[in-house]
């Protein structure tokens, strides 16, 4: 490629090539040049705002010298590449990472300040890339950044929502959704207008002969639209490496407006087709482990999963490979089934388009996918009804019969006569209508499946997938337990902690590599260490105490145990368990004595997360979580002894809060239910202990860290099925001190009994599916067990400081070295300076 540049021409290139600041002044410069020439501001009216997209452009400058050199250095070096498919990046604030990643936010702060402004008050303009609904997309976020940090060669595909997540406002105590658009002044995207796809919606298929004279496929007709592509830059930590993420954005079709319809004076209506077509990308839906079977959303689905097939076929097709080469030169990662779609359209590509037989294509195919199922929910696994595939995409219906067609004639020859399994196994539903089940097609068309936390894998091999482990054997199905950056995760979100941390290891080297975490236990004993981070906590506390104060108007004491429970609100998290906990306390409080109160340990308990809009039963419990709220808070007979807050519009720049002021955080879910959870390694991570079932990664958290250094409760995973049954055919009484906190909730204590009747007899009267009522008591006492144990703050300090030393295995970089490894077989490309 160098040598195609005469030169001359190459010397004048790059002797005027962009070069990255690395002083105070050299930013200051970029600052101001960018403040007075792209903003046109000046001096007299450069508010914070202005000086967020001052910075923010001053850093893509130096992010977009970093992506082009690695895009460049991946294309020569013709390594093999990884694409990671996720409908969801949930990536929160760009600045401050860009800042701690590219090593440059000392100079940037002290910059800001000569200028006359505060770092943190220019980060915090920043509005939130929330393209996520929880930890399926903010696990694909941490991904990327670990990706770009161990400099593999890696791209995320997605959607550019126009609305992200919703904003949640809550009003007399319920959630309103408010639309979140984001993208006014975003400086983090680079629009690509001339890379673009056209990608095709309904038509029909057409049969004819090819040269060969063989059968061959024409799809035809139907409708256009495009996909123009926006590119995000994804700096490593520490390294040159500078990954890409892109966003598709969906648009009419070029000379897809309609002339005729124009001139024929239908001129609005010419217009509302353009719009049809722009509405493909406009919103992000609002659902966690929750599928609604939407025809829009399974257009979303295609035309990304197209647009980025279309691109990465583009790229191959570059290097005048032989198709057989394709799965040596790409990894096509699938983020739970809703990129499923990319499987049949790659099929589609090698043998309608490209003309390779359907062995020759289906070969590449299940090489080159791998499939990642995050939750065993039924309610959160995908199906498509036929009649909807049939009219949207007509081949890849016939492709996904000709895939189950023979995917049985195989099942058939192994397991003769069989004909439970062939149903029970089948791609299609036999139901009214039909419908095609996604993750079997996924697995079907994968070489590797995997679960994300020890259980969840175990489960998938012992339930849903078992048939499938029974055809394919065991090796098809892996586990690779979650993990979160440490960047954003503990550097970022605790610059305090990782300080201290630095200064007993002697730098930062933990950051890169978790493990080294682990000398921290030589000084668990330490005094002054302990002082400091004990210290490090009660300044934590005290920023969350201010935010909170600001934001709901409630004053909590800063010495009180910080409780908290941030994630979507969902029944199967059990937020409901801790709000009648919560409701339990407070009935307990009220009848003390004064000299029994005070030996109460006092309390924060703190909820946060959004409902799904149509989720009425999530919603349900937000409400009782308000109301407990304004009663609670404004008890004198509790003062202090108890305060609940409700934490409006929970999202990541609000974790990056939260997480490190907790002194507990509950991860309830009913045993076998939560995939891994994430949020519990970052709570952990930050020096907060847990209170949690024997569910998703708690597990290996407990291995790691210590059973001494947690609180398990509850029922296990395989209780559950057996309580079930009994609660619905054998006799079932709610836990007597569980009636108790229906008593007062019926009683009118919050607010109108009949609007919380349905979470009660969800539980009384419907089965108690999540097992509120078994495991009430096991909860309550465990709680009780935390009290003592926080009275006791040198022991508990002891516990945190250990607990964060044996966090090394939860880093993304072990992760994605696993993928990389077991799944992927791609190497990083080493970056010389
Ligand atoms: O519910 C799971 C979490 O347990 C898990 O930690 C996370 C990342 O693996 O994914 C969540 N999830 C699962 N989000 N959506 C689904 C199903 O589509």
């Amino acid at each position: 490629v160098e040598a195609s540049i005469p030169e001359p021409l190459r010397e004048a290139w790059l002797k005027h090539s962009a070069s990255e600041f690395t002083t105070k002044e050299e930013f200051e410069k970029e600052l101001v040049r960018h403040i007075e020439t792209t903003l046109a501001r000046s001096l007299y009216n450069c508010d914070e705002h202005a000086a967020y997209s001052g910075t923010a452009l001053a850093f893509r400058d130096r992010l977009i010298i970093e992506w082009n050199r690695t895009q460049q250095r991946q294309t020569l070096s013709d390594q093999k590449r990884v694409y990671y498919l996720s409908l969801e990046f949930l990536m929160g604030r760009a600045l401050d990472n860009a800042m701690l990643n590219v090593g440059q936010k000392e100079n940037a702060s002290e910059g800001l300040k000569d200028l006359g402004f505060r770092v943190e008050d220019v980060i915090s303009q920043e509005h939130d890339a929330a393209l996520g609904n929880g930890g399926l997309g903010r696990l694909a976020a941490c991904f990327l950044d670990s990706m770009a940090t161990l400099n593999y060669p890696a791209w995320g595909y997605g959607l550019r929502y126009r609305y992200g997540i919703f904003k949640q406002e809550i009003v007399d105590g319920y959630q309103v959704e408010i639309p979140d658009y984001w993208l006014d002044n975003n400086p983090w995207e680079f629009p690509r207008h001339e890379i673009t796809v056209d990608i095709q919606f309904y038509g029909n298929v057409r049969k004819y002969q090819d040269a060969n004279g063989k059968t061959a496929n024409s799809w035809e007709n139907g409708e256009i639209v495009q996909a123009v592509a926006y590119d995000v830059p994804i700096p490593g930590y520490g390294t040159k490496t500078t990954n890409n993420l892109r966003l598709w954005s969906s648009k009419a079709s070029t000379g897809e407006f309609d002339f005729q319809k124009f001139n024929a004076g239908d001129y609005e209506s010419a217009v509302a087709d353009q719009q049809r077509a722009e509405t493909i990308s406009a919103v992000l839906y609002p659902n966690d482990n929750l599928e609604r079977g939407k025809e829009l959303r399974l257009k979303q689905q295609y035309f990304w999963c197209a647009a980025s097939l279309h691109d990465i076929v583009r790229r191959f097709k570059k290097t005048n490979r032989a198709w057989n080469e394709f799965p040596d030169q790409i990894a096509i990662q699938l983020n739970d089934t809703h990129p499923t779609l990319a499987i049949v359209e790659l099929q589609r590509i090698l043998i309608d388009l490209e003309g390779l037989s359907w062995d020759e294509g289906w070969n590449i195919v299940t090489k080159t996918f791998g499939y990642t199922n995050h939750t065993v929910l039924p309610e959160a696994l995908e199906k498509w009804s036929v009649p909807l595939l049939q009219n949207l995409l007509p081949r890849h219906l016939q492709i996904i019969y000709d895939v189950n067609l023979f995917f049985l004639q195989q099942v058939e020859k192994k397991f003769p006569n069989d004909r439970e399994l062939l149903s029970r196994v089948s791609i299609i539903e036999e139901s009214h209508p039909q419908m095609v089940r996604m993750a079997y097609l996924a697995i079907i068309g994968s070489h590797k499946v995997n679960g994300v936390a020890e259980l969840h894998s175990d489960l998938l091999k012992s339930t849903l997938f078992k048939d499938f482990v029974n055809i394919y054997g065991p090796d098809r199905f892996t586990n690779v337990t979650n993990g979160v950056t440490p960047r954003r995760w503990l550097h970022q979100a605790n610059p305090a902690l990782s300080a201290l941390i630095a200064k007993k290891l002697g730098g930062h080297d933990f950051l890169t590599d978790l493990t080294l975490l682990d000398k921290l236990e030589a000084f668990v004993d330490d005094k002054e260490f302990r002082a400091e981070w004990s210290e490090i906590k009660t300044q934590n506390k005290l920023r969350l105490a201010k935010f909170i104060q600001e934001t709901t108007g409630f004053k909590v004491n800063p010495k009180s145990l910080f409780d908290v429970q941030v994630k979507r609100i969902h029944e199967y998290k059990r937020q409901q368990l801790n709000i009648f906990g919560i409701i339990h306390r407070y009935l307990t409080i009220k009848a003390m004595t004064p000299e029994q109160k005070k030996k109460v340990v006092p309390r924060v308990s703190i909820i946060g997360g959004k409902a799904a809009p149509g989720y009425w039963m999530a919603k349900t419990i937000i409400h009782l979580v308000n109301k407990v709220s304004s009663v609670v808070n404004q008890d004198p007979d509790v003062g202090d002894l108890l305060k609940v807050i409700f934490i409006e519009d929970y999202n990541v720049s609000k974790a990056e809060i939260i997480c490190p002021a907790s002194d507990l955080s509950e991860h309830i879910s009913t045993a076998g239910t939560e995939g891994s959870g994430t949020s519990n390694m970052k709570f952990v991570m930050n020096g907060g202990l847990i209170i949690g079932t024997c569910d998703g990664a708690n597990i290996e958290i407990t291995r790691e860290i210590g059973e001494q250094n947690i609180f398990l409760f509850g029922n296990l995973a395989e209780d559950v099925e057996e309580l079930r049954h009994r609660h619905l055919y054998g006799d079932f009484k709610v836990d007597p001190q569980l009636a108790k906190v229906f008593e007062a909730v019926k009683g009118g204590m919050f607010g109108d009994a009949k609007d919380f009747q349905a979470l009660c007899s969800s539980i009384e009267e419907h089965g108690d599916y999540y097992l509120v009522s078994d495991d009430f008591n096991s909860y309550i006492t465990t709680h009780e067990m935390v009290d003592e144990a926080f009275q006791k703050q040198d022991e508990w300090l002891a516990k945190s400081i250990t607990s964060v030393a044996r966090m090394g295995f939860f880093s993304t970089d072990r992760v994605i070295n696993e993928y990389a490894d077991s799944i992927w077989n791609v190497e990083p490309l080493v970056v010389k300076d």
